[in-house]
């Protein structure tokens, strides 16, 4: 009998990461502008989480990074002569422009696409929609080489269609999975897949609210429904409340967290019938109830959520059924975190809590949930992928090795005019293409 699982794609951290402060609305990345940043440490950090989720017996990948910095956009720009020349001229007259194009952001995969299993949709096809990040110039140059890399991944037609993003357009902003949530009783059986957006009317839209900016556009919702082929009954797009936006929850992924038929949710990022509008579909969807549940300000503030991160653990399904969650260790080291944490295993909702160290990521706003894709794919699907890209304790090894190779352990913003970074990078990047087996992705190499 074939076998349905989720695995996981985790972004692999890139040799740029640094802390630049561009998120506007991402309290971590505001915090921590200008502080040094240790990229070794952040991509070996990933990948020990990467290895946990291995060892649990959950399916697991990686992206690789994406080509920093990133000079067709300083050439489309209007930059002009040699690279050398480029980060010169770009680091003393626009040094947040340089920080824009070498930013490491594709490493928070959650935000790569929306994908839809081959359960859900009208042809059976695994569909994926990589997200077009529209809202943030540092976060937009990533869709274009998120869309070829998910093609070389995804590239049998029997099982997968790779989207284009959806066209570039304020109104249709699309930050991908992060804002997307799937119900179903079983990986395998339908679910019903919900789309967050965080601004209304489809087509003329504010991309604000109040404080931050609304990053997700129910244009892009709908979009993406139709685009993957969903039946209207087995979707439904909720809005959140500009409330947790203006908190810090920049991502829907902030305030809420699934797996299966089971869905935690911060009490004030929704209006009270969003919950009940879920649990009406999802019964007439499936026959079932889901298991919703409410965590309220007064067990935990919003701001205590957002801090700690809570709601970006990751919860998956274990080999015999069980679930386990994946937080990270800034919940362990919040008492009303870990209260409610312990509270919540004892309930069974999880067989066991496992805290991970990705605190190079979390300075930039990027817990564990964010480093990941989830895709849902049976056998035939599984074993059509490029099996390159899948984790084994071989690939781990490797990859460790080529991280120590070719990271530096510190990098300040000021660094990313060095000519010499950008050599680094673009050697470091052909190395993993080969690891990879992926052929050639990246501008350069082509
Ligand atoms: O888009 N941080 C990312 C973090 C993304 C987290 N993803 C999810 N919640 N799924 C963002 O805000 C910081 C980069 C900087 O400021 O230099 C940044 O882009």
């Amino acid at each position: 009998m074939s076998h349905t699982r989720e695995i996981n794609f985790d972004g692999i951290v890139g040799p740029t990461h640094h802390y630049a402060g561009l998120a506007w609305g991402n309290l971590a990345a505001q915090r921590n502008r200008g502080r040094r940043s240790n990229p070794r440490r952040a991509a070996l950090q990933g990948l020990d989480k990467m290895r946990l989720l291995m060892e649990l017996g959950v399916a697991q990948a990686v992206l690789p990074p994406h080509e920093r910095p990133y000079l067709p956009l300083l050439r489309a720009l209007g930059y002009r002569g040699s690279e050398g020349r480029m980060l010169d001229q770009v680091a003393r007259e626009a040094p947040e422009l340089l920080a824009i194009c070498s930013s490491a952001a594709a490493m928070w995969a959650a935000n790569a696409a929306t994908v839809s299993p081959s359960a859900d949709t009208a042809d059976a096809l695994v569909h994926i929609t990589p997200a077009n990040l529209v809202g943030q110039p540092h976060r937009s140059i990533e869709a274009p080489v998120t869309t070829r890399i998910l093609r070389r991944i995804f590239h049998d037609p029997k099982h997968f269609v790779v989207h284009d993003p959806i066209p570039a357009a304020v109104g249709w902003r699309d930050e991908g999975a992060a804002n997307h949530l799937r119900l179903t009783p079983q990986h395998h059986q339908r679910g019903l897949e919900i789309f967050v957006f965080d601004s209304g009317e489809p087509f003329l839209q504010r991309p604000w609210l109040h404080r931050f900016p609304a990053r997700q556009s129910l244009g892009a919702s709908l979009a993406v429904r139709l685009r993957h082929r969903l039946a209207k009954r087995a979707t439904l797009a909720v809005q959140r409340k500009a409330q947790g936006i203006d908190a810090g929850a920049f991502h829907n992924d902030l305030v809420a967290l699934g797996n299966q038929d089971l869905l935690l949710y911060h009490a004030e990022a929704y209006e009270p019938p969003v919950m009940r509008d879920i649990a009406r579909q999802y019964g007439r969807l499936t026959g079932a109830e889901p298991r919703l549940i409410a965590i309220n300000p007064e067990r935990l503030s919003l701001a205590d959520a957002i801090q700690s991160y809570f709601f970006n653990s990751q919860l998956v399904t274990l080999p015999d059924g069980a679930f386990a969650l994946i937080a990270p260790m800034e919940c362990r080291a919040h008492a009303a975190v870990r209260g409610l944490v312990e509270e919540l295993t004892q309930r069974g909702l999880w067989r066991q809590a496992h805290f991970v160290e990705v605190r190079q990521s979390m300075r930039n706003g990027g817990g564990p949930a964010c480093l990941r894709l989830r895709v849902v794919l049976d056998d035939g699907e599984l074993a059509a992928m490029h099996q390159g890209v899948r984790l084994s304790e071989r690939l781990y090894e490797r990859l460790r090795r080529w991280v120590q190779h070719h990271y530096r352990e510190a990098l300040h913003p000021a660094d990313l005019a060095d000519p010499q970074l950008l050599r680094e990078t673009r050697v470091a990047l052909e190395e993993l293409t080969r690891i990879l087996g992926l052929g050639p992705v990246y501008d350069f190499q082509r």
